[in-house]
């Protein structure tokens, strides 16, 4: 206790010299400084965010900090596979929908936090395997990311699937055992479920060059290479006593490759040392252009998954911590090199372009997103010159292949002529606009125009 309020009192006292050096009226912060975290970090076009849970939204005074501090939040574990989908094909959007509806309320950006990871998969998941398992993961991509449409800054497609130690290769898991193939498959049915946010790739003890980052960065190279869609690597950060003296070259190097990096859970174990590496971590992330954002694993250490490590900004009574202060001063600093403002991805399936139909009526679309025994297809319809109140799609699937499940349509059939009519919300469409429904497969080939007729 002494300890730490004595290094406030330094950082305190340096920081007034700073200021008094640099200024001669007495002012207490720069003007133009920003007082909360999530505008000091937009100053540089970034975003500060924290991990939260739904139940804790009204509860203070977590939720006072929450709202006044961060321009971002993040599910800690409501949008994982057990809670989204605890029964297959059963799917609960509720805690989902509620943070996502706060955060749009106030401005906030959400990331997406997890589509497929080893852990926390319900139980009907874990005693899938192979075909099961790989078809199970794709649908439960689909219709996560396809509910979520649009409104996720940012998803951690795939968590924590490398191994930890010197090796460098991938973590034994089910999804493992389903073939290597499986992390580019996830990132290919989630660009196609939701094409407007960007994937990132998220894992732990990736805080510096070693040999798990060094996998990583591998198999990220290996994916631009390739022109499987990623957009960027998250890394978790949940830090001890010391930082690794290539943490911020291990994020520049990912930036090199093309993708953002992004810190996903940053906290770091209360000590002497945890306000200062606070500073050091958001210094790193300032100074790389394509680091483009904070989130912290929490907002009040009692409420943090590390009991006892109070490795968060604000304590249980929400007050600022030193290493709040720490932040905020980085932030304030600024980086030389703001990053780019967001493009939407350019590595999405092509995009689709249909006329509308001169007429009344609808016409329809497909595109693929396919892998070798498998396809995700999107189609879109499109209303003519008039209003529809409904539509039914009718397209051909290649021959061999299976229609497994669909999402924003109901679906008669699964082979040859399938059959594809409009859901509750998503029949009207108005003259010339569009909707879009999808549906995965196995097998391959291509699909010739389908047809639309209006009702
Ligand atoms: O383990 C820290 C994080 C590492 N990276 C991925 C993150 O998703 C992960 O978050 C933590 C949550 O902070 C914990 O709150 O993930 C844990 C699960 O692996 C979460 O803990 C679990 C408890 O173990 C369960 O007993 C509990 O039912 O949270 C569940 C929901 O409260």
């Amino acid at each position: 206790m002494r300890k730490t309020r004595s290094i406030h009192l330094i950082v305190a006292a340096s920081a007034t010299m700073v200021m008094a050096a640099g200024m001669a009226a007495i002012v207490s912060t720069p003007a133009n400084a920003a007082t909360t975290l999530g505008a000091a970090a937009a100053e540089s076009g970034r975003y500060f965010g924290a991990a939260t849970n739904s139940f804790m939204l009204n509860r203070q005074p977590h939720a006072t900090v929450l709202n006044r501090e961060f321009n971002s939040i993040v599910a800690e574990n409501e949008m994982k596979w057990y809670h989204t989908e605890p029964n297959q094909n059963q799917f609960n959007f509720t805690a989902g929908d509620q943070l996502i509806a706060h955060a749009r309320a106030r401005g906030m950006t959400v990331r997406g936090h997890t589509l497929v990871w080893h852990a926390q998969q319900p139980a009907w998941a874990q005693n899938l395997s192979g075909t099961a398992l790989r078809n199970a993961m794709i649908n439960h991509i689909n219709r996560v990311a396809g509910h979520w449409r649009g409104q996720i800054h940012s998803w951690d497609v795939v968590n924590e699937a490398f191994a930890d130690g010197s090796g460098g290769g991938r973590r034994d898991s089910n999804l493992q055992r389903t073939g290597n193939d499986w992390i580019e498959v996830a990132f290919r049915t989630a660009r196609a479920a939701d094409p407007s946010a960007k994937l990132c790739y998220n894992d732990y003890n990736t805080d510096g060059v070693n040999a798990k980052s060094t996998g990583i960065y591998n198999m990220v190279r290996d994916f631009k290479a390739r022109g499987v869609p990623i957009d960027c690597v998250g890394l978790q950060s949940h830090l001890g006593t010391t930082l690794d003296p290539t943490y911020q070259q291990n994020i520049q190097r990912f930036a090199d490759l093309g993708v953002d990096v992004q810190i996903t859970e940053l906290d770091i174990m209360q000590g002497s040392n945890q306000a200062n590496m606070y500073g050091q971590v958001t210094r790193a992330c300032l100074a790389v252009a394509r680091c483009t954002g904070i989130t912290v694993w929490g907002v009040l250490d009692p409420d943090s998954w590390r009991t006892g490590a109070n490795p968060l900004l604000f304590d249980g009574n929400g007050n600022k911590k030193p290493a709040y202060d720490a932040v905020l001063n980085a932030l304030n600093a600024g980086g030389n090199n703001p990053p780019p403002t967001t493009a939407p991805p350019t590595t999405g399936p092509p995009p689709i372009t249909t006329p509308p139909p001169s007429g009344g009526g609808c016409s329809a679309s497909v595109s693929l997103n396919s892998w070798n025994g498998g396809f995700v297809a999107t189609v879109r319809v499109t209303a003519g010159s008039s209003a529809i109140n409904g539509w039914r799609v009718r397209l051909t699937v290649p021959s061999g292949a299976t229609v497994t499940g669909a999402w924003n349509a109901n679906r008669s059939g699964n082979t040859g002529a399938v059959d594809f009519t409009n859901v509750d919300y998503n029949g009207r469409v108005a003259a010339g606009q569009s909707t879009e429904f999808g549906f995965q497969a196995t097998g391959n080939g291509s699909i010739p125009a389908p047809s639309c007729t209006a009702s």
